[in-house]
């Protein structure tokens, strides 16, 4: 539930910080907002013209029976009407215009930043809220934009325009007409408070009902493996349920809230009719002023009343923007030094400097890890679950910042360089093989305009993918479906080989999956990493044998620190932990292989 108190904002309807750094954001395309607003009143002039032309029609020529000025006047009404619409359509093309622009803006920027931002950030973010930032937020935003901000301006200024006409012609029968307004204020208050609050919780219900479906879609098969369809079933109808009930209850608000506007609009028109009435019978004013008034008292209920939901966009788009703000502010990146040494011509040697490393200090991880890779050569890293291994790619990477001592490639401090540059020379095979969607080629090249098509298919020969990829209806061009659900994990990982071997790297890493494929794959991959590892300095977490018989030196990791270091033989006559290693997981592959 922590988690969701971003999601739970829910401040001020006008922040003029917050305004104010949203306004940077409209700033090119001022000339739409100016634009927007000028048409906003010339559309809100236009409406309550029309009832004083009414006016004029009924007392000035309906009643002097001059047909007509009648006519003229009424093809005057006609040709505001036309203008008004017109205007009404530039309007709304505009605003909308200028919110989606400016919602691209942001939405390019957010994404940026979210690329630029460390391992440490996402371990710590649920991946949800970010799709939330990149999509509701921005959605809010860009109604503030294209309707909030600009709508705000009209529906103040159609009131006064309304009120200035009303008491122009009779400033007795305008406060009849406005008696009612204490009470349209109050209901408007009291609607608004209720609302919010129960758009909270629809939002909460929302956001709970999504993340249920999402992780119980992902999970379906364990799911229906365990036969807990009955179950599952039984909290979604809860989640479900009280999300309908979260809707009812905001729909309630409103179905009492309209017809009340509505009810309070014909009590005053009956009080204007009334009293007006009245006193055209007294001869006091004339027939088209009361017309005039009819129309007005119905026009400018709807301006208020839409003043109440401005007010809920406005805070919205304010919490929104706080949210969106923050993760924008957010800081949580590897930085490159001010002026990063080059990095030309890598050789690909690696050293590990008495390096410590914590996910969360003072949980230390990696303790006092030296080690030297001269360039070529292959280091296998073997040790338990959980022992550090994959932490030591973490850090060679720089997808975390170590806590002190250093590491080296070719004799240069990984901080000192621009880590661009760095992960240019390095390429990296995952223990989860990613795809994404798209084409075999665009997962293989990563979109990368400097591999050719022949560099893909080298790649993808070598790593032996070519022969599975051969066989597919549309060859390289076959789609990825749902991150490679269509795919073998063996064919995903030959895929990724393929992926890193384009590269052609100077240094690779390779994090091999635990999971055990079958033999003809296990040779496929087996050989595939053979021809990984020609000519580049590797380091291989590795779980087969045969890997790691061949490295040149041999790493044990225990709880994160180093034990024992050195070649396959070296290691076995030491008879130490390598040693006991061997005789449990690896002496039983060894048999099988040989029999
Ligand atoms: C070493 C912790 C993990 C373990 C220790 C990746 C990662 C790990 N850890 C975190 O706290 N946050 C992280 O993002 O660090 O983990 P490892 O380096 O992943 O271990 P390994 O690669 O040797 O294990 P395995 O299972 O892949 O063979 O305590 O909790
Ligand atoms: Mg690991």
């Amino acid at each position: 539930m922590a988690d969701n108190k971003d999601d739970e904002i829910l401040g001020k309807a006008y922040d003029s910080k917050l305004m104010k750094r949203l306004l940077f954001y409209i700033r090119p395309y001022k000339k739409y907002m100016v634009l927007a607003i000028i048409l906003n009143i010339i559309v809100a002039a236009l409406g309550p013209l029309r009832p004083y032309l009414t006016k004029i029609a009924v007392d000035d020529y309906i009643f002097h029976k001059n047909y007509m000025g009648l006519l003229w006047i009424v093809l005057g009404l006609f040709a505001v009407l036309i203008f008004q619409s017109f205007m009404q359509y530039l309007l709304t093309y505009y605003t909308q215009y200028l919110g989606q622009r400016t919602i691209l803006d942001l939405r390019h920027q957010l994404f940026a930043h979210t690329q630029r931002l460390a391992a440490r950030f996402f371990d710590k973010t649920p991946i949800g809220r970010i799709v939330t930032r990149v999509t509701n937020d921005i959605e809010s935003l860009n109604e503030l934009f294209s309707s909030g901000i600009i709508m705000v301006f009209s529906d103040v200024f159609i009131v006064i325009w309304i009120f200035g006409f009303m008491f122009f012609l009779d400033w007795k029968l305008s406060l009849v007409a406005l008696s009612v307004l204490p009470i349209l204020f109050y209901g408007t208050f009291l609607f608004r408070k209720k609302v919010r609050e129960s758009y909270r919780d629809v939002r909460f219900h929302l956001a709970r009902l999504n993340s249920y479906m999402q992780e119980h879609v992902t999970g379906m098969s364990i799911i229906q493996i365990f036969h807990k369809q009955k179950e599952e079933y039984k909290d979604f109808s809860n989640i479900n349920a009280d999300h309908k009930k979260a809707n009812i209850d905001s729909i309630f608000y409103y179905a009492v809230f309209y017809p009340g506007v509505e009810l309070l609009s014909s009590i005053a028109i009956a009080l204007i009719v009334w009293y007006g009435g009245g006193e055209v019978v007294q001869k006091n004013i004339q027939l088209g002023v009361l017309f005039a008034f009819i129309q007005y008292t119905e026009m400018f209920f709807r301006p208020i009343r839409d003043l109440s939901e401005k007010y809920n966009i406005m805070q919205t788009a304010m919490a929104s923007s706080e949210r969106i703000f923050k993760l924008l502010d957010d800081d949580t990146m590897i930085h490159n030094p001010a002026q990063p040494l080059p990095l030309t011509d890598l050789q690909g040697a690696i050293e590990f400097k008495n390096v410590t490393f914590a996910y969360n200090e003072p949980d230390y991880v990696l303790k006092n890890i030296s080690f030297k890779i001269e360039p070529g050569q292959t280091v296998a890293i073997v040790g338990a679950t959980g022992a550090g291994k994959t932490s030591i790619i973490n850090i060679l990477t720089r997808f975390y910042d170590i806590s002190s001592g250093e590491i080296l490639v070719d004799g240069i401090d990984i901080r000192k360089v621009d880590k661009k540059e760095l992960r240019k020379y390095i390429s990296i095979v995952l223990q989860d093989v990613f795809l994404f969607s798209g084409s075999i080629k665009s997962n293989i090249s990563m979109n990368n305009p400097e591999i050719a098509d022949e560099d893909i298919y080298r790649a993808s020969r070598l790593v032996g993918a070519d022969k599975f990829i051969q066989q597919l209806p549309l060859q390289y061009n076959e789609e990825v479906k749902e991150r490679g659900a269509t795919l073998s994990v063996g064919q995903k990982q030959l895929i990724s080989f393929a992926r890193a071997l384009a590269y052609d790297p100077r240094i690779l890493i390779l994090d091999e999956a635990t999971s055990s494929v079958d033999t003809d794959t296990e040779q496929l991959i087996q050989q595939a990493i053979e021809e990984l590892l020609k000519g580049r300095t590797a380091i291989v977490i590795a779980h087969r044998l045969s890997t790691i018989q061949n490295a040149d030196t041999i790493i044990v990791l225990h709880k994160g620190e180093i034990k024992e270091m050195g070649n396959h033989q070296e290691l076995l006559a030491k008879r130490g932990i390598y040693y006991k290693l061997y005789q449990l997981q690896y002496k039983d592959q060894e048999r099988i292989k040989s029999t």
